[in-house]
């Protein structure tokens, strides 16, 4: 399965309003058809990563979700029968469990500010429309275990499906910023999104560890983040709900935390700089091959 990291965001597809680029998506879409690779669409509707046109030209509510439906409608089409499942809406809720400020929100929005997720439920009714087959998806960081923001979300979804609103699922990001994880909690939070009959999928995940120097990483540090990969895989494959797990990028050569960390920590994922397996790949692919170990081929 692939992701595009940026290239379906509203700041790659949208260079004005009134024009689609939809190059870099596309490259992506052919990359994963001829390897075979299913395509997970990110993301629709999130409050950052606007072009200025959207956010700094002032549209009225009006107008903003005349963008909004209109963006969702051509790019869902676009990516039709490509893209099997979508983040429609990502990161709307902060770490206290409520709504974020955004341009879809409040600010001004699109004619819901101040109505709680209602602007949520309408995006979630407008991709539906737009394509019916996909799978919708809400996806949130920092609230894959039990906390305000998760229990937040989990009161969402728990009405959405209540009133029949066109959701399939929860994305939990997992970008996990240390090596001492609660599990059992992570656990806890899938098992009671999917009671509610939702598929969880974890999007995202990477295990970022404190850099020595820019690229000097400790090797015990390695044999830890290699058990948190393991737990976090088990506890999804614990649960017959729980369908993907994603990395968030593949080798530590291109990941987003070395930037975003000024390069102190990083060193996140399965492969390592010279796109060779590390100890969490090991691990990964051994609770993947749980039950049958003749297929553990390092
Ligand atoms: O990895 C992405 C990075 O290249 C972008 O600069 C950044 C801002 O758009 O977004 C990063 O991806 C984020 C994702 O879209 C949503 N969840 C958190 C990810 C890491 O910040």
């Amino acid at each position: 399965m692939l992701e595009p990291e940026d290239a379906m965001k509203w700041r790659a597809l949208r260079p004005d309003e009134f024009a689609f680029d939809f190059r870099e998506g596309d490259e992506i879409v052919r990359f994963a058809q001829a390897n075979r690779m299913k395509v997970r669409g990110h993301c629709l509707v999130w409050g950052r990563d606007n072009p200025a046109w959207l956010t700094q030209n002032r549209f009225a509510a009006r107008q903003l979700s005349r963008l909004l439906h209109e963006h969702i409608v051509r790019v869902m089409k676009h990516y039709q029968n490509q893209v099997f499942a979508w983040d429609v809406v990502n990161e709307a809720v902060d770490e206290n469990g409520n709504l974020r400020d955004s341009v879809w929100y409040n600010e001004p929005g699109i004619g819901f500010a101040g109505k709680g997720t209602a602007y949520i439920e309408k995006v979630f009714r407008w991709a539906h429309q737009a394509d019916p087959h996909a799978l919708l998806f809400y996806n949130e960081a920092e609230g894959e275990g039990l906390n305000r923001k998760s229990d937040a979300i989990y009161a969402m979804v728990k009405d959405f499906k209540r009133r029949r609103v066109p959701i399939d699922g929860v994305g939990l990001q997992m970008h996990i910023p240390i090596l001492d994880v609660d599990i059992p909690a992570i656990a806890a939070n899938i098992a009671r999104l999917t009671a509610l009959g939702l598929q969880v999928h974890i999007t995202e995940i990477d295990v970022a560890l404190p850099l020595r120097t820019p690229g000097s990483v400790r090797s015990e540090d390695l044999i830890c983040q290699a058990d948190v990969y393991r737990g976090i895989v088990r506890a999804c494959l614990n649960s017959p709900k729980c369908t993907a797990i994603q990395t968030w990028g593949f080798t530590d050569k291109y990941s987003w935390i070395g930037s975003h960390s000024h390069h102190t920590r990083g060193a996140a994922l399965l492969f390592d700089q010279a796109y060779q397996p590390k100890a969490a790949y090991r691990a990964v692919l051994e609770e993947l091959s749980a039950g049958n170990p003749s297929r553990v081929d390092h």
